[in-house]
């Protein structure tokens, strides 16, 4: 099968053998599951590429390829599928975010840590090829540098969504290691993105925003004005998942999880931006509970780790990624 780079948005870091991939991505209805199962279709073909969730299929992939309903807490039914389906590579992606975390943190730790367990584990027993599980820059926490956040540094996160990926990061460093999986991670920023909604995060008001400029031409912000943090558009995302992928295992050096950087801004240099396209548009500040997970994150990230070990370089930044949002809304 050839596969046509040039309409597919994303360049391979080296040609890819398909034919011989079997990919599972749990969590495949969330927000980056949806473009990230679309994006593994257009390159391994569609019927290599199993979509998986605990909820229904959503609109966006349905008829592009298989798809199973599946809890990763369940680790014998997990382990069904991947046997029934001749699985060679698992992208985990199922997970409570940072804002839903904060309001039933039980459930949060054990959705984080037992899903990504499960997964490491049968890795380990089917000796899979490799493993895609996402960090996030939640893990650092208020002692960590703001500005520039190196991958290397004071890390004590302050949110149990925090703790989860940074316990899940050594737990990938610890089973890359002591079993030879070859699991790969990256810290990503807050996403935007227009195809499917933010599931619970505290940097989904980057995404809210522009729904309500478009809808209302309002909007009530729950940071305040000033807040920056570290932010990536969808399409850069799912680049550096591909690239970080397809790299060779000699490239990844970090396997904990690599600081990808994209750009920050605060919501008034949003709102700014959006101003550009919509001049009508306003908004006003009603800071909540969110305020202060956001505070305990660092504004911007160092990412040359990841820039010298796979090649990344992010594409968009903040007005060309406001355009094609308010173009493609
Ligand atoms: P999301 O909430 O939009 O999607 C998660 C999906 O997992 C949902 O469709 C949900 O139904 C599914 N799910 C939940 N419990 C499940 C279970 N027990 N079994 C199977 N599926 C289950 O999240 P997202 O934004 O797509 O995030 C995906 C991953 O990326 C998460 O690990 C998240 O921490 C990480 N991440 C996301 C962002 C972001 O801005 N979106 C930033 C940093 C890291
Ligand atoms: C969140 O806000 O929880 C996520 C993240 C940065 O991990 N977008």
């Amino acid at each position: 099968m050839h596969f046509n780079w040039a309409f597919s948005g994303i360049r391979p870091a080296k040609p890819i053998n398909m034919s011989k991939e079997k990919i599972l991505v749990i969590g495949a209805s969330g927000q980056i599951g949806v473009e990230l199962t679309l994006a593994l279709r257009a390159i391994y073909g569609n019927a290599n590429v199993v979509a998986s969730d605990l909820r229904e299929e959503n609109e966006l992939l349905r008829g592009s390829g298989p798809y199973v309903s599946l809890d990763v807490m369940n680790k014998e039914m997990l382990h069904v599928q991947v046997i029934r389906q001749n699985i060679t590579q698992i992208y985990l992606l199922a997970a409570i975010l940072s804002a839903t975390g904060e309001k039933n943190p039980n459930l949060a730790w054990h959705l984080n840590m037992q899903g990504l367990l499960n997964v490491l584990d049968i890795a380990r027993e089917e000796k899979l090829q490799k493993v895609y599980w996402p960090s996030s820059i939640a893990v650092f926490g208020p002692t960590s540098p703001k500005q520039n956040c190196p991958q290397q540094t004071i890390i004590e996160p302050t949110t149990v969504y925090g703790i989860s990926k940074y316990a899940g990061e050594f737990w990938c460093n610890y089973f890359h290691h002591r079993f030879g999986v070859d699991v790969r991670s990256i810290r990503y920023p807050g996403l935007i993105s227009y195809k499917s909604a933010p599931g619970g995060g505290t940097t989904d008001y980057a995404i809210e925003i522009f729904h309500e400029a478009k809808e209302h031409q309002k909007y009530t912000c729950f940071l305040r004005e000033d807040t920056y943090l570290p932010m990536m558009y969808m399409p850069d995302a799912i680049r550096a998942t591909i690239e970080l992928m397809e790299a060779p295992s000699s490239r990844i050096a970090v396997r904990t999880s690599y600081n990808v950087s994209g750009m920050s801004f605060s919501p008034r240099e949003i709102a700014a931006e959006i101003q550009k396209h919509i001049p009508g548009f306003t908004i006003a500040y009603t800071p909540d509970y969110r305020q202060a997970i956001a505070d305990s994150w660092p504004q911007s990230i160092d990412d040359s780790a990841a820039r010298h070990d796979w090649g990344w370089k992010n594409e968009f930044d903040l007005p060309s990624m406001t355009t094609d949002m308010l173009e493609n809304l």
